[in-house]
């Protein structure tokens, strides 16, 4: 064992190792991966926690693992995975309802959501998975909760527009988050802790229940506070303003990009896209298709925006949402 490790390493490894259930043992891996000093001598011991980790949530998602364990990890479906995040009452629910046909319990009291919730929402022809989870409240929202958070590829942070105390509530679920090791921010999601051992997640600020007065100026002051900051949509779950345009900006939050591929003397089908990160090239879309391509990929055609029809590039080509790519193998 390398010789260096923290007080805090060592009672998270403590906690592991008394770990009863699935979720307990993810976040005492989850701390351990964070607090782990981050040099050479560790890398063997990191990579060692990150591989219990996948297989841990692995084992939860299968239909073979405990029931129990099941209803606490959400298995990733669709072109992205958006979490709803916020105090208890803003609207999660409500807005998972309007957006998904999910049928989750909407209710006037704080707290009425327990267990995490996902439905599809459509936006033009993919589809992104959204999750409502209970509410994040000052040392009341159990720990799988943030397990589920720091697995996710983009956070919605669903703020009350009418409650007195908005810019309060705000603060302190950016607060509590962070206590959870988590910044939520203007920055690409990792799925992993950074050197500080924080999970960086892109967020957007979603201000519900946007009708009426008081919201309108409670909008004003939130976008001030925090609109440098973070990206800022106004909603309200009750009469559907603005949620129209909240799928796109879903998409666009994601990092994603469609790619529809063709077989030469064919035509595209532009129904399901392969869906691949911002950055991605030519054969990242060849690799998508079968791992095997990834070896036997020669070169491509092309047609999109900013090229010539049937352009021939190389593997090494940088993807842009909506291309159509012809693989030649
Ligand atoms: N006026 C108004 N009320 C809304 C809106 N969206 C939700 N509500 C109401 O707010 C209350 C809470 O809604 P939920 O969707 O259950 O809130 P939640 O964030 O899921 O609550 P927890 O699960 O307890 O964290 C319910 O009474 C909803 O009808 C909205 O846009 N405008
Ligand atoms: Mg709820």
């Amino acid at each position: 064992m390398p010789a260096n490790l923290t007080p805090q390493y060592l009672e998270a490894e403590r906690r592991f190792r008394i770990a009863k259930t699935g979720p307990e043992k993810i976040e005492a891996l989850e701390e351990m991966l964070a607090v782990i000093p981050k040099h050479k001598g560790t890398e063997k011991l990191q990579a060692d926690i990150k591989r219990r980790l996948s297989k841990l949530r692995g084992e939860m998602q299968r239909k073979g693992g405990p029931q129990r364990a099941y209803l606490f990890s959400v298995d990733r479906q669709g072109a992205g995975q958006v979490v709803l995040v916020g105090p208890p009452n803003s609207g999660k629910s409500s807005l998972l309802a309007s957006l998904t046909h999910a049928l989750p319990e909407v209710a006037d009291y704080p707290f009425s959501t327990r267990r995490p919730l996902p439905g599809m929402m459509a936006f033009e022809n993919v589809r992104i998975q959204l999750v409502d989870l209970p509410p994040i409240a000052q040392d009341q929202t159990e720990g799988w909760v943030y397990s589920i958070i720091r697995n996710a590829d983009l956070l919605m942070l669903v703020l009350d527009l009418q409650a007195p105390d908005l810019l309060e509530q705000t603060e302190i679920l950016l607060a509590e988050l962070e206590k959870a090791r988590i910044l939520a921010g203007d920055w690409p999601s990792k799925m992993e802790p950074d050197e500080r051992g924080f999970w960086r997640k892109r967020a957007v600020l979603i201000g519900n229940k946007a009708e009426g007065r008081p919201a309108r100026e409670n909008r004003e002051a939130l976008a001030e506070l925090y609109g440098q900051k973070l990206p800022f949509l106004a909603v309200s779950a009750l009469t559907g303003e603005g949620l129209p345009e909240l799928p796109a900006k879903a998409f666009q939050l994601l990092g994603i990009v469609r790619i529809y591929t063709k077989t030469p003397g064919k035509e595209p089908s532009f129904q399901e896209p392969v869906v691949l990160e911002k950055g991605s090239t030519v054969l990242g879309v060849a690799a998508a298709i079968h791992k095997d391509f990834r070896h036997r990929l020669k070169y491509a055609r092309i047609w999109g925006q900013g090229k010539y029809d049937g352009q021939r590039v190389e593997r090494d080509y940088l993807v842009q949402d909506g291309d159509v790519v012809e693989l030649h193998i």
